[in-house]
């Protein structure tokens, strides 16, 4: 068995430079030779595939690598597809903060919609069509599922679907092909993910010392620092404003202290 934990991220596309830097800002240094699929880390027990966002589910779930970096829409709709085969069961270890996104059903901005109900007997065109299934099953909506690939926002003008069901992160894209969100399935971001089944003791240890180097990459990420002058008498105001503010470093400014400059 691999003493190496092996570890899926996109090889290019939206998730590629932000799964990477996640990697490095946990102080994994990698020399990547263009076009190699298994790229060797230094000075961590790591190996790096880099692959196409689809097919990470199935690579862990099948124990071709250890651990996939991929957005949750990727791996809900890739879960649901396999519901019933046991042995491709992928947990979510962690949110990684960056990738968001949403799944949203969008419609013709002209079209007077009143609500998902008149969804019925309409075609959807999407990318997911089990997240999709399930969403209009748990409605009550009986709509056909047109599925596609890609460019799925032209479908609506192509006339060959009345709505469409996509990711949607500006909604740029959506308002410039004439089409308005209507609702939302699900949100989601990029996620770690690892089979169930437990990886050997030495592996298992790998990961814990991996995530905790995540977790604090993540919240570094989340925090800021903050430096301010403000009035002395303002500070109560300020503490309660600002999360994390409960010992800030305080400094008189002036001779008379009236203004304070306030570090946390
Ligand atoms: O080549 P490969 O198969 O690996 O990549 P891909 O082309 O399938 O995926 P990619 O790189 O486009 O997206 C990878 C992941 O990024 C997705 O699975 C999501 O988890 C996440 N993500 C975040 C997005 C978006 N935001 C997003 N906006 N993925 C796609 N989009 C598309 C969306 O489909 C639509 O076409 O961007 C358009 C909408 O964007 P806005 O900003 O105009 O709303
Ligand atoms: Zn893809």
């Amino acid at each position: 068995m691999s003493q190496r934990l092996k570890i899926a991220i996109q090889k290019s596309g939206r998730l590629n430079e932000k799964s990477l830097g996640l990697l490095t800002k946990s102080g994994i240094e990698i020399d990547f030779v263009k076009d190699r699929l298994i790229n060797v880390c230094r000075n961590f027990p790591i190996e790096i595939m880099l692959v196409r966002d689809d097919d990470i589910p199935a690579y862990v779930a099948d124990r071709v690598c250890d651990l996939g970096i991929v957005g949750e829409n990727i791996v809900q709709e890739s879960v649901l597809n396999n519901a019933d085969k046991d042995s491709t069961t992928i947990q979510i270890l962690k949110a990684l903060n960056f990738g968001s996104c949403r799944l949203s059903l969008a419609v013709p901005e002209h079209q007077d919609f009143k609500g998902i109900g008149e969804l019925t007997g309409r075609r959807i065109a999407t990318s997911y069509p089990n997240c999709l299934s399930v969403f209009l099953e748990k409605n009550r909506i009986a709509a056909s599922i047109i599925e596609l690939n890609g460019s799925v926002e032209i479908a609506p003008s192509l006339k060959i679907a009345d709505a469409i069901c996509d990711l949607v992160s500006s909604g740029a894209t959506l308002k410039s092909n004439g089409l308005k969100e209507v609702a939302t399935l699900f949100e989601s971001q990029a996620v770690l993910i690892r089979k169930s089944q437990a990886l050997s003791p030495q592996l298992e240890r790998d990961l814990e010392r991996l995530l905790q180097r995540f977790s604090g990459v993540i919240q570094a990420s989340e925090s800021k620092y903050i430096m301010m002058n403000a009035p002395k008498d303002a500070l109560p105001q300020i503490k309660r404003l600002l999360p994390g503010m409960e010992e800030p470093s305080i400094m008189p400014l002036g001779e008379r202290g009236e203004r304070i400059a306030i570090h946390a």
